[in-house]
């Protein structure tokens, strides 16, 4: 009663404050935006994620996930920043975002792995994975981007329970990536799209992560992740991205979301940004200083209305 609420856009928020966020703007307009609650996280918390469909006769879908990864919480604050930013645009009768939403139900993940995320902010803050326990050696956690149903385990994935990219006991043995498989899996043929958002690196991921192959329709994601760096040049002139796919550009990855979304949900726009800084920096890159976070959620919200209107006109 009497409390003045928190404006979290732009900052490093707690999960209950993102979740708060979400529920007050389905609150705000209830006919075109909801919070849905795709399962629990191990520890319990509801994963909730937010739906904003403005053309009730919308059939195609786009995805964008944030905060798989704990310790990356720029990524979390981009998927806020991007909520907020889209259903103001929308209402300000903005052309590009007008034209996207009408066409779009866009499903915004903020937080996939609350308790990685959590415990960042109260133990450990540079924790990756979930907080499973392994039952062994006193070991934490999977790495649920090494966790998906496509090539699990073939590469760049540790069997080794205490390791930072520990894939888990089998393909989606975690309740987090089961939540995200069942939720994508019960629309597949609907989606267009799909993102990921980590940090950091400055990077434009495609394609696949378990080799070295290139996907079929390559050159078409390069051109869509084109328009998108180059839109953020327009904001920020240094803020150069490098594009290509993520075995060639960073390393071998297998079990992640894009190369699931890609071939098994059939996605032909399948990406991860890693979010700035670049890797070349002397200070730890997943610690971004919070005064540059509403910059770095601005460029990546225009790199990614640019990057859409491209894969909309395709
Ligand atoms: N990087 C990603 C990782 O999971 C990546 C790179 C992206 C791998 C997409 C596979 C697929 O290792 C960070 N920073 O987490
Ligand atoms: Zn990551």
């Amino acid at each position: 009663l009497g409390q003045t609420k928190v404006d979290i856009v732009g900052t490093y928020a707690s999960y209950d404050d993102i979740v708060t966020f979400i529920q007050d703007k389905a609150k705000a307009d209830p006919t075109h935006i909801n919070v849905i609650n795709i399962g629990n996280s191990h520890e319990g918390r509801p994963i909730n994620i937010l739906s904003i469909q403005f053309n009730p006769s919308s059939t195609r879908n786009i995805w964008i996930d944030c905060g798989i990864h704990a310790r990356e919480w720029i990524t979390p604050a981009t998927c806020v920043w991007m909520v907020d930013k889209l259903i103001q645009d929308y209402n300000n009768n903005e052309p590009a975002v007008v034209d996207l939403l009408n066409y779009w139900t866009v499903y915004i993940a903020p937080v996939l792995n609350p308790d990685g995320y959590q415990f960042t902010r109260t133990n450990d803050r540079l924790w990756r994975k979930n907080r499973r326990n392994n039952n062994y050696l006193g070991c934490y956690g999977v790495d649920l981007n090494r966790n998906y149903p496509i090539k699990w385990m073939t590469g760049g994935a540790s069997n080794f329970a205490c390791s930072e990219t520990y894939g888990g006991s089998s393909a989606q043995s975690e309740i987090e990536t089961q939540n995200v498989v069942n939720f994508l899996n019960a629309k597949k043929g609907t989606w267009d799209m799909y993102m990921s958002f980590h940090s950091y690196g400055q990077l434009w991921l495609l394609p696949y992560g378990y080799g070295n192959s290139f996907p079929p329709n390559y050159q078409k994601q390069v051109a869509a992740a084109q328009k998108g760096t180059d839109a953020i040049k327009v904001v920020n002139a240094s803020r150069t991205y490098t594009t290509g796919t993520i075995a060639n550009v960073l390393y071998i990855a297998s079990g992640s979301t894009v190369d699931w979304a890609y071939d098994g949900l059939d996605i032909p726009y399948s990406a991860t940004i890693e979010l700035p800084p670049t890797q070349s920096g002397s200070s730890n890159g997943f610690i971004l200083p919070p005064e540059q976070a509403p910059g770095v959620c601005h460029e990546a919200y225009v790199g990614m209305i640019a990057f859409l209107a491209e894969v909309k006109n395709e």
